[in-house]
């Protein structure tokens, strides 16, 4: 084996990415959603199709939960979960909880300037905590949607406070080991100020926070052009990365698949992070995607692809020689140091290392010829049709 090969490989058996639920159920846009046949309809056909795709590509033992969706009844769903995990041989990963769907959301949930929304925005974030501990999950990831959509309709100022009074609260309540993740997006429900709109403010809180709060990396939640490498640097220098939602865009946070639109930017993520963290495996990689038109199972087998051989690619940087150009303000030579890794046709390597371990050298094609798809499709048809939403 090549010392390229050898570095693929180790990569690669270190290498884990979080499915999220959401991935595998009918999705859409604010316009309208396209059924899907084969989408899940149940939380056990979420972990059905988690187990496919880890089964397929060996890189994603764990699925992220979202409360509303996977856990209508609370903490009282836990043992359903537990007992499907044990089933299907996938753990439950993050859990996420849902603070932007009910109507008493509408002027914000852990800001809303009405105490009585605030408190049960609280008692959310609360009861996701317990449900975190009932299934030994360790992050509590929080993307909180609140915003205000005309200047002077809301006090900035004001809702700070209401935030990190919320955020005081969780934390006492979370466990020894347990870390609530904060995750910050630019815009979107809201249109004029989203109260958590950067990873400065993220970062703020975190630090106001506590030792249990950590900021989450959104690959689809930034302004065009924001240099994401470095965000995600000056988080691990901080001490202060939680984690990663993958996905790509091309003008918002569209939510496409991982590496579609911009490989090299996921590369120069994972440089950053094979340069920069402490224990590469000890940052959760997490997926969140919304496969509106391809295929859910092809969309995510793709991904986790995808992001197997990105992730190979930054593996194989020769960062001390790097280092050494880099003093010297070699430039070019420097920059060709890194292209070289990117280019590099690490797929050759990839088969090799899903052969020995008896996993299909094209996990794609493998699907496409599993007969799963037909199974599901067949199965799930009829209450898909149901579920067709007319927007009329
Ligand atoms: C919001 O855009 C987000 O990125 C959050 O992570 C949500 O939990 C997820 O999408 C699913 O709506
Ligand atoms: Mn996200
Ligand atoms: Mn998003």
């Amino acid at each position: 084996m090549s010392r390229f090969e050898e570095r693929i490989h180790h990569a690669l058996d270190s290498f884990q990415i979080e499915l999220p639920s959401w991935g595998f159920a009918n999705t859409g846009t604010r316009f309208g959603k396209f059924q899907q046949a084969e989408a899940a309809t149940s939380i056990e056909e979420k972990f059905a199709d988690a187990a496919e795709v880890h089964a397929l590509t060996g890189a994603s033992p764990s699925l992220a939960l979202h409360v509303e969706w996977d856990l209508p009844n609370g903490v009282k769903d836990a043992q359903q979960i537990r007992s499907l995990a044990a089933k299907y041989g996938i753990r439950a990963g993050a859990i996420n909880p849902n603070l932007f769907e009910r109507q008493e959301y509408k002027y914000g949930s852990i800001c809303n300037p009405d105490k009585a929304v605030r408190a049960i925005a609280t008692d959310h974030l609360l009861e996701s905590v317990e449900i975190a501990k009932a299934l030994g999950m360790r992050d509590v990831s929080l993307w909180v949607s609140d915003g205000s959509n005309y200047p002077g309709s809301q006090s900035i100022r004001r809702r700070i406070d209401w935030m990190l009074e919320v955020f005081a609260a969780v934390h006492a309540a979370l466990g020894e080991r347990q870390r609530m993740l904060i995750e910050y997006k630019p815009f979107e429900p809201a249109f004029y100020h989203t109260d958590i709109a950067d990873w400065g403010m993220a970062l703020v809180l975190a630090r106001r926070t506590g030792p249990k709060a950590t900021v989450l990396v959104d690959t689809g939640h930034h302004y065009q052009g924001q240099n994401i490498e470095q965000i995600v640097t000056w988080l691990l220098h901080e001490e202060l990365l939680g984690g990663f939602h993958f996905n790509d865009r091309k003008y918002a946070d569209d939510d496409l698949t991982l590496g579609s639109i911009d490989p090299y930017q996921i590369f120069r993520i994972f440089h950053e992070i094979f340069s920069n963290a402490a224990d590469v495996q000890q940052i959760p990689f997490m997926i969140d995607q919304s496969h509106n038109l391809k295929g859910k199972m092809e969309a995510m087998v793709q991904t986790v692809c995808n992001a197997q051989e990105i992730f190979a690619k930054a593996a194989i940087v020769d960062r001390e020689r790097l280092g050494g150009l880099q003093d010297e303000a070699r430039l070019v030579e420097a920059e060709e140091c890194l292209r070289e890794a990117f280019w590099f046709d690490v797929r050759p390597a990839i088969r090799e290392w899903r052969r020995s371990h008896g996993i299909a050298e094209d996990p794609l094609d493998a699907l496409r010829t599993s007969g799963y798809l037909e199974k599901i499709r067949a199965e799930r048809r009829e209450r898909n049709a149901k579920a067709v939403v007319s927007y009329a």
